[in-house]
């Protein structure tokens, strides 16, 4: 595992099973940097190597969650530099990281979460936000199209015509606002973020591991199948997840009307 004096840009802490991973530019809020990135997809190959890791929380110190793309970084690039490729060897190894992890990431929205922060928001599996979170999409703002897969979350995630208007408007939405669009799971008040989340990650971090990773391979497949090919797709995910020893030890401990001892195998 890399310890923290490995990382200048974040925040990596491992404590009962729960990596949490903190963007720490607060005086920024978060803007990522391409340094940034890199520390990011190295604390996330740690989470899905290490099987003490069972659950992963990002948030962002300070106020903000992140602002995106560091518009300073952006300013500064050479007449050669592809945006393509910037996108493609940082937030897009990174989104894809988020979704591949096969073990779940809530991100904590503390603040506000606009362009590519907003992207690893919504790649995370469950967003839990404070009362003082806002989401803009902020590509519009500044001339570009969506990038980080914010295209594809938020066309699934409210469908196409607000994504559409949240897009080519780039208004701010609150996290109220969010909660009814189904941009996040839970609105809660910031001074009870903390224990919500803390909570909620013991729960996941001590469930059947293998089950909720298999649980995400099902959901990220099935948005590109029929039905008959997801229902044959799940059927061959089952048969990985009842060879589980977490699936024999839910229903040993049903049977003996005892609550289950996941151990996460
Ligand atoms: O190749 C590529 O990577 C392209 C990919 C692009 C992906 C993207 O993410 S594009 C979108 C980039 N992000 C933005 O355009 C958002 C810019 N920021 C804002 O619109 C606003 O800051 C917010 C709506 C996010 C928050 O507004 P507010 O009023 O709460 O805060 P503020 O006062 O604007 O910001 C506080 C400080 O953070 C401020 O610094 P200062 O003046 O106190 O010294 C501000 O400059 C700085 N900051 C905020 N966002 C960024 C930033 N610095 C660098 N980059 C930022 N993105």
């Amino acid at each position: 595992m890399p310890d923290q004096s490995a990382f200048e840009t974040i925040l990596f802490d491992v404590a009962d099973g729960i990596a949490t991973i903190t963007l720490n530019r607060p005086e920024r809020l978060n803007a990522l940097t391409t340094g940034m990135a890199k520390e990011l997809l190295a604390a996330l190959k740690t989470c899905a190597r290490d099987d003490a890791i069972r659950c992963v929380v990002i948030t962002g110190a300070g106020r903000g969650f992140s602002a995106g793309q560091d518009l300073a970084e952006f300013s500064q690039v050479s007449d050669d530099f592809s945006v393509a490729d910037h996108l493609r060897r940082g937030y897009n190894r990174l989104v894809l990281a988020l979704r591949e992890l096969e073990k779940p990431v809530i991100a904590v929205v503390n603040g506000v979460a606009a362009g590519a922060g907003l992207g690893l928001a919504l790649a995370a599996d469950m967003r839990i936000a404070s009362d003082r979170a806002s989401f803009v999409t902020a590509f519009i703002g500044i001339g570009l199209a969506p990038d980080s897969g914010v295209s594809w979350h938020l066309e699934r995630l409210i469908g196409p015509a607000r994504a559409f208007e949240l897009l080519a408007t780039g208004r701010k939405v609150t996290a109220e606002e969010a909660l009814r669009l189904g941009l996040v799971n839970q609105v809660v008040p910031a001074q009870e973020l903390e224990t919500t989340v803390s909570a909620l990650a013991r729960q996941l971090a001590h469930g059947p591991t293998r089950s909720i990773g298999l649980t995400k391979r099902v959901l990220n497949k099935v948005a590109t199948l029929t039905l008959a090919e997801a229902l044959e797709y799940e059927a061959q995910i089952q048969d990985i997840a009842i060879r589980t020893a977490d699936h024999r030890e839910g229903v040993r401990a049903f049977l003996e009307k005892r609550p289950p001892q996941f151990s996460g195998k």
